[in-house]
Formats: structure tokens, C-alpha cells, sequence
């Protein structure tokens, strides 16, 4: 038996802390063990089958075909999301928060996607202090955003300006030099930080020229955690509640297993040793697709929408909401943050952000945070009566974006570079651990209709 054979190995190590200060050290510590456990599976269980192929998983976008190893995350159709194991609400219990506030910072769970460990609040100090330390912008990058059109949507700018960071890849450069291949992974790190420490203020200066030209835009503060820095530069640093909110929607959007489409696009570009700010480039625009991370922009569209033709939150009906589902669904549209891939069950992410919602009276009373929950109260029955939709209950998308809105952060065609900036913790982790673990080039095999037709015969 595997778990008899590997005992050390498959010890989890989630919650044992480690003395080392900084990320890089840690993961000094962890990576020799996970590339012996890689072996070892490879060695020993190589040959062994773990699932099937059908037909109609081919003909369905791949869905349920076990294809890729991915570590910092696994997504279970009813339960949700854990990160090395542990759920959200133990991350929220566990991961650090920055100073004087409540929710986990982005760096507490970007280190626990890296070395499957919970860091001390001082390890994770030392981290914000690192991404700060490194968060200005290049001189070139600032002037390409700069000479974008406004009109050109932000993210189409934010994809622009991370494939045009790889000017500094250090593992680009490295790789000219002729790095060795057990070295990939420490050279990938470092592009990976510099780029996580660049976003929000790259992020930061894309709304600021789209949205509030000519407004000055904060530097990088040294003392503050990376959401917020990002919070102040987009000219809300004095809003704590929208901090606090970030911090919690940044750190739980950060990663969802290696399958979602940006996730997989930044994997399988990667795997070719493009550099990790060009991979990330690439998965940044299939965020940008409607189905996928452009959702939560769609979902508050929809609900203004609704909103205007039906009333606010707090007067509309749910036959109301009903009968503007089904005009929605007859229409032909989907009904957007409804729905999912992978999950049958409602989506822990849109959860947290509705406890948050929950311990906050005033954001109660707003009319659109009123209305989603209003929504999410009939939804699932009309989808279930629609019948097509696997999953007829709500992910995180449902209601992100509502939030954002009541705080002021009204520009909804924004709303998916903040998700840009928060997955870039899981898709960079992954980029890191495939180069540790000397992934391959990934090359599935595909099939014409005449290769599957002679296959069935
Ligand atoms: N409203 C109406 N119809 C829906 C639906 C929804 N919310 N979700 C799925 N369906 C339909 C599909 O369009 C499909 O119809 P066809 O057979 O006519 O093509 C059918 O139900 C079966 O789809 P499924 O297997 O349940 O879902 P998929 O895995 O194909 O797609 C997703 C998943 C998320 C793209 C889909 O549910 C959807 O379009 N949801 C709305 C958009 C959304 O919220 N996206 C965000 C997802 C989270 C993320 O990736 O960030």
C-alpha cells in the first residue's frame, strides 16, 4: 500500500512551523522532500490506473479526466476548496492576518500555497516587507501602460504589462547563461515574487489612468501587507473595511486547483520554459473570457440590470427574481456566478464573502448585496427546473463584485484584474513547483472524429 510504503513521506506538514525566516529558505527545506516523493511515485507506481477516459470526456472540454499534477490546492465537488489540506474556514483561523486587522493576508496564504506550511506572523511580516521592498514599477512598463487608450479594456492593459516585465526574468537571463535544471526553480522564484510584489501596482496604475486620470498615485509603502499597498494605490487606503475585504477575497481566490482555465493555461505555457511572467501573461487572458474570470463583472452587470427593472434588494419579490431568471435563461444567456465545472454544491468562497457580509449591518442595507442574497435564495430552484446546469448554486462570483461596488469601487469592468491579482498566488506556485519537480513540456494526445470512430470499433 502507498500510504504504508511512504510513511515520512506523506506526513503532512501543514501545520508544523519552521524557524527559517524567510520563503526561499523554507522551501530550501521542503523541496528535496517532495522531489524524493515524486520519485518514489514515479518509481513504484508509475504504471498504476487512476481513472478513465470517455468518449464524452473528450468531447466535453476535458472535464473529469485526472491529467495534472498540482499540489498547493484540491477541489472537491461538494466541499469546496483546501489548500494543502486545510479548508477556508481554517485558513481564517489559522493564516496570519496583517497588523490590527482580522483577515489572512495574501502572503500568509501565498507561503502556505508555496511550502504547505502556516507561517508565523512574523514570517509573513518579513514576506510583505520583501513583495514592498520589490513592488515599484519598471520606468518601461509604467510608460507602456501609460500610452494605452483608456477605451482598451484593463485587462487587456494588466496582460500587456506583466508579458512586458519579462525584460528583468531572471529566469529568462539564466536560462541564456545555461542554468542547470536543478537550479530552474530558484531562478523561477524569483521572477515569481518580483511579479506578485509588482501586480498591485501595476494593477493600481491601470485603474488610476483608466478611471481617475490624472489623480496621483500612492508609491509602494515599506510598512504595509500587499493588499494594503494595492488598496491605497487605487486610492481607497483609508476605507478599512474594503482592505479587510480584499485581503479576505485576494487570499481565497488565490488558488482553485490546476484544471480552472487560467490555472491550466499558466501551467501548460510554463511548461515549455517560457518565463513565469510570460505564462502568467497567457492565463491572464483566459481569466479575461466571460465563462471564466470576466464573470464577476457580468454578475453585477446583471444585477444592476435587474435592479433597475425590478426595484432594490429590499422590495423586490422573489416571484419578481423568478420570472427575471427565467427571462434571463429563455433568452439564451446563462445566469452568470451560477454554475461550475467542478463543484456540486455551493461554492465556500461565496460563503466567507457572505459571512463577511453578515457581521457588517451596513453592508446589509445596501441594495445590491440585498439582492444577491435575495437571488441566491430562488436561483437554485430555477436552475434545477431549467435543468441543464450541473451545479445550479452559486460560485464565488455570485457576489464579489457587489461589495466592491458598495464601497465605491464602482467600475465593474475592473473587477477581474483584482481576481488577476489574486490567482496569480496559486498559478505562481505552481510554476515554481513545476520547475522544483522538473515537470515535462505538457503534449496530451488528441483525436479526429475518424481516430475516435475507429478507437470505439
Ligand atoms: N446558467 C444557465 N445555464 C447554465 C449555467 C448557468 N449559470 N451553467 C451551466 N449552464 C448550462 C451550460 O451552458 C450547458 O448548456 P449547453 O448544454 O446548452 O451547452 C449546460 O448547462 C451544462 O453545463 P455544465 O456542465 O453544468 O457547466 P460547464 O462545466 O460546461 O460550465 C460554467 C461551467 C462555470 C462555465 C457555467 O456554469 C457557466 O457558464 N456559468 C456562468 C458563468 C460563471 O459564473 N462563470 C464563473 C465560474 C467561476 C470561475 O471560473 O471563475
Amino acid at each position: 500500500m502507498l500510504a504504508r510504503r511512504l510513511p515520512a513521506l506523506r506526513t503532512p506538514y501543514a501545520r508544523q512551523a519552521s524557524t527559517k525566516s524567510s520563503l526561499r529558505q523554507v522551501l530550501e527545506e521542503v523541496v528535496p522532500i517532495k522531489q524524493q516523493r515524486l520519485k518514489q511515485l514515479k518509481a513504484e507506481h508509475g504504471q498504476a490506473v487512476i481513472g478513465d477516459v470517455k468518449v464524452e470526456n473528450v468531447l466535453g472540454g476535458m472535464r473529469g479526466i485526472k491529467a495534472m499534477l498540482w499540489e498547493a490546492s484540491v477541489l472537491d465537488p461538494n466541499e469546496g476548496i483546501r489548500f494543502h489540506g486545510m479548508t477556508i474556514p481554517e485558513c481564517q483561523k489559522l493564516l496570519p492576518p496583517a497588523p490590527g486587522g482580522k483577515e489572512m493576508t495574501a502572503e500568509s496564504m501565498l507561503w502556505l500555497l508555496m511550502t504547505g506550511r502556516v507561517p508565523t506572523p512574523e514570517q509573513s511580516r518579513e514576506l510583505s516587507r520583501e513583495l514592498a521592498e520589490k513592488g515599484e514599477l519598471p520606468v518601461h512598463v509604467q510608460h507602456l501602460i501609460d500610452s494605452l487608450p483608456a477605451s482598451l479594456h484593463p485587462m487587456t492593459q494588466l496582460g500587456m504589462g506583466v508579458a512586458a516585465l519579462n525584460h528583468d526574468s531572471a529566469f529568462q537571463a539564466g536560462y541564456e547563461k545555461g542554468i542547470k535544471k536543478t537550479e530552474y526553480w530558484t531562478y523561477a522564484l524569483e521572477d515569481c515574487i518580483n511579479l506578485i510584489a509588482r501586480l498591485p501596482t501595476l494593477a493600481a496604475r491601470i485603474y488610476r489612468n483608466i478611471y481617475r486620470p490624472g489623480a496621483p498615485l500612492a508609491s509602494v509603502d515599506k510598512d504595509l501587507d500587499l493588499v494594503g499597498n494595492y488598496t491605497n494605490m487605487l486610492g481607497f487606503g483609508d476605507n478599512k473595511d474594503l482592505t479587510e475585504y480584499l485581503r479576505l477575497y485576494i487570499a481565497l481566490h488565490g488558488d482553485h486547483e490546476g484544471g480552472n482555465a487560467s490555472a491550466h493555461t499558466s501551467h501548460l505555457v510554463g511548461s515549455t520554459l517560457s518565463d513565469p511572467f510570460l505564462s502568467y501573461s497567457a492565463a491572464l487572458f483566459a481569466l479575461a473570457g466571460p465563462l471564466h474570470g470576466l464573470a464577476n463583472q457580468e454578475v453585477l452587470r446583471w444585477q444592476l440590470a435587474m435592479q433597475e427593472e425590478l426595484g432594490s434588494g429590499h422590495e423586490v419579490s422573489h416571484e419578481d427574481i423568478k420570472a427575471y431568471l427565467w427571462k434571463t435563461l429563455k433568452s439564451g444567456q446563462v445566469v452568470p456566478g451560477y454554475g461550475h465545472g467542478v463543484l456540486r454544491a455551493p461554492d465556500p468562497r461565496f460563503l466567507a464573502l457572505q459571512q463577511f457580509c453578515e457581521a457588517r449591518p451596513e453592508l446589509l442595507e445596501s441594495p445590491t448585496i440585498a439582492l444577491v442574497k435575495k437571488t441566491y435564495e430562488v436561483a437554485p430552484d430555477v436552475l434545477k427546473e431549467h435543468g441543464k446546469t450541473k451545479n445550479p448554486y452559486p460560485n464565488v462570483d455570485a457576489t464579489s463584485g457587489c461589495v466592491l461596488y458598495h464601497y465605491g469601487l464602482k467600475e465593474f469592468k475592473y473587477y477581474t484584474v483584482i481576481f488577476g491579482v489574486s490567482r496569480a498566488l496559486g498559478c505562481l506556485t505552481q510554476i515554481v513547483w513545476a520547475r522544483a519537480l522538473g515537470l515535462p513540456i505538457e503534449r496530451p494526445k488528441s483525436l479526429s472524429m475518424d481516430a475516435i470512430e475507429k478507437l470505439i470499433q
